[in-house]
C-alpha cells in the first residue's frame, strides 16, 4: 500500500528528543529519513541512558525508528560536499541544533536557498526571536517557560515539571505539522520556506487554557479551581489546580480499593452536570440531586472538595476498573490510573499498532509506542531504529550516485572517521 510521504526526502539532522519524534513522525508516514550523524558516537541518546551493553539505547531507538543512518563529518570539507549534494536530492531539512550551529557549519538559510530552492528548512530551537534567542533548552527548561510548571501541581507545593514530554515530543508534533503544511504550500507556490517552532511557544500553545485563565483571574476567583471552595485567596496569576481540570467539567484522582498499597489504585472521576443524579444514586445520596445546595453545578462549585471526599468514599470500595465498569453503562466519564506496566501489557493497545513490540539485531526484542496517528490508507508500521552509520555506502552509492572512486576519496578524506580530539599540550 502506498504511504502517504512516500517520495519525500528528509535531511534529518535532528539529535536528542524534540526533532527525532519530528522525523519519526514523518517517517512512519512513509517519507525517506536519511539522519546525518557525527562519526563515532553518532546522536548522543546512542548512548545515553544504556540499558545493554555496547547496544543503542531504548531511548535512541524508541525515537528513531523507520530512519536510515549514515555518518558524516559535516566539519570536513568533503564532509561538506557531501552534505551539499543531500540537500540537492532532499526535500525538507530537520534540525534541532543549538541557536547558529547551522551556520557555523557553513549552511545559513541563503546557503541552503540556493543549493536547492524547493528545499523546505524545518528547525526547532528552545526559545523565538528575542532575549533567550541563543540559550540551549531542554525539555524541562521548555515546561518551566512555557507556563506549563507554574500551573502544574497543588496549590501548596512548588511547581512541578510533567512527565508527557510537552517540550520535546510536543514541539516535535508541531514541527511536523509546520513540515507537511510547507511541503503543501510548495505544491503550488514551488518554493521552499523556513519552519520555525520554539519548544517555549509549542508549551505555551498547549497551556492555552492555562493562559485563559489568567484573564478570567482579573473578573473574579476561578470558580472552578478547588482553592475557591477551601476559601484560599487567589493571587496575581494562574494558581496550581492539583487534580482539578479548572475547566468546565469538575474532577478529581479519587483512591480506590487498594490503594494503601498500589501507587495505582486510583481513577480520575468527572462529575459531569448532566449525569449527576446518576452519579447521586451511585454513591449513595440520592438526595443530592434534588437539595438546591448541590442539584445545580453552580451550586456545587464552592464545595467541590468535600463532595470529591463523598465519592471517594464509595470509590475506596471498588477497584479502579470495578469504579469504571459502573460509571461506564451510565455514562459517567472516569479514567483508571493506569501504570507503565499495566499499558505495556495492555493487549488492545497492542492490537491498534499503538504499542509494538519490535526487533533489534544487537538489544533483542523490546516494546515501543507506534504511530499514535491512524490513517486508513497509509497504515505505519514500525521498522527498527538504524545502527550507527548502518546506511552510509547505501545512500553515498544509491541516493548520491557516488562511484567506487570518489567514494575511496570520500573516505581517505576522513569525512566519514570521527574527529579524534588531541589533548591540548
Ligand atoms: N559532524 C560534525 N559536527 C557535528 C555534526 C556532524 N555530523 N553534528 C553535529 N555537529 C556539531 C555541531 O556542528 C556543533 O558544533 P559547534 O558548536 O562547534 O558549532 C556541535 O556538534 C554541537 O551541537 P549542539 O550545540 O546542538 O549540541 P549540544 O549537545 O551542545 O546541545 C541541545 C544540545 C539540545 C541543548 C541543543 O542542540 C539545543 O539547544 N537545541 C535546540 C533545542 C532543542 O531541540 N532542545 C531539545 C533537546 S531534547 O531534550
Amino acid at each position: 500500500m502506498d504511504k502517504a510521504l512516500e517520495g519525500v526526502r528528509i535531511l534529518d539532522f535532528t539529535h536528542v528528543q524534540s526533532g527525532p519524534t519530528c522525523t519519526q513522525l514523518l517517517a512512519w508516514f512513509g517519507a525517506d529519513v536519511i539522519k546525518v550523524e557525527r562519526p563515532g558516537g553518532g546522536d548522543v541518546t546512542r548512548s545515553q541512558l544504556r540499558d545493554v551493553p555496547d547496544a543503542d539505547s531504548l531511548y535512541f531507538t524508541m525515537l528513531n525508528h523507520n530512519k536510515r543512518s549514515i555518518t558524516l563529518d559535516t566539519k570536513n570539507p568533503k564532509g561538506k560536499e557531501v552534505l551539499e549534494a543531500l540537500i540537492k536530492s532532499c526535500d525538507v531539512l530537520v534540525e534541532n541544533f543549538a541557536p547558529g550551529v547551522l551556520d557555523r557549519m557553513g549552511f545559513d538559510w541563503n546557503r541552503i536557498q540556493s543549493l536547492n530552492p524547493r528545499m523546505i528548512v524545518a528547525s526547532i530551537k528552545g526559545f523565538g526571536p528575542g532575549p533567550f534567542a541563543d540559550c540551549k533548552v531542554y525539555e524541562n527548561v521548555a515546561q518551566c517557560v512555557g507556563g506549563s510548571a507554574s500551573t502544574t501541581g497543588f496549590s501548596d507545593g512548588p511547581p512541578t515539571v510533567t512527565g508527557a514530554q510537552i517540550g520535546d515530543s510536543g514541539t516535535g508534533l508541531h514541527l511536523a505539522l509546520g513540515i507537511v503544511t510547507a511541503l503543501y504550500h510548495r505544491t503550488h507556490s514551488g518554493r521552499g520556506q523556513k519552519v520555525s517552532v520554539a519548544m517555549q511557544d509549542s508549551v505555551l500553545n498547549l497551556c492555552r487554557v492555562k493562559l485563559r485563565d489568567q484573564q478570567r483571574l482579573s473578573h473574579g476567583p476561578l470558580k472552578e479551581y478547588p482553592q475557591f471552595g477551601e476559601g484560599k485567596p487567589f493571587g496575581e496569576a494562574t494558581p496550581r489546580a492539583g487534580n482539578a481540570s479548572g475547566g468546565g467539567q469538575p474532577g478529581w484522582i479519587l483512591k480506590c480499593k487498594g490503594w494503601e498499597t498500589d501507587p495505582n489504585a486510583y481513577i480520575y472521576f468527572i462529575t459531569q452536570a448532566p449525569v449527576w443524579p446518576k452519579i447521586c444514586q451511585v454513591i449513595g445520596k440520592p438526595e443530592w440531586a434534588t437539595d438546591p445546595e448541590y442539584a445545580k453545578a453552580d451550586a456545587r462549585l464552592n464545595k467541590l472538595s468535600s463532595i470529591f471526599n463523598t465519592i471517594e468514599e464509595w470509590t475506596k470500595t471498588k477497584t479502579k476498573f470495578e469504579v469504571m465498569s459502573i460509571c461506564n453503562p451510565l455514562d459517567i466519564p472516569c479514567g483508571p490510573i493506569l501504570s507503565m506496566k499495566e499499558i505495556a501489557e495492555d493487549q488492545s493497545l497492542r492490537a491498534t499498532g499503538t504499542v509494538v513490540e519490535v526487533d533489534h539485531p544487537v538489544r533483542g526484542s523490546y516494546l515501543t509506542v507506534g504511530n499514535p496517528i491512524k490513517l486508513s490508507d497509509s497504515k505505519s508500521e514500525v521498522r527498527r531504529s538504524p545502527l550507527l552509520g548502518e546506511h552510509t555506502d547505501e545512500i553515498l552509492t544509491k541516493v548520491l550516485g557516488y562511484n567506487e572512486q570518489e567514494l575511496t576519496e570520500i573516505r581517505d578524506s576522513g569525512a566519514l572517521e570521527p574527529v579524534i580530539k588531541q589533548a591540548a599540550e
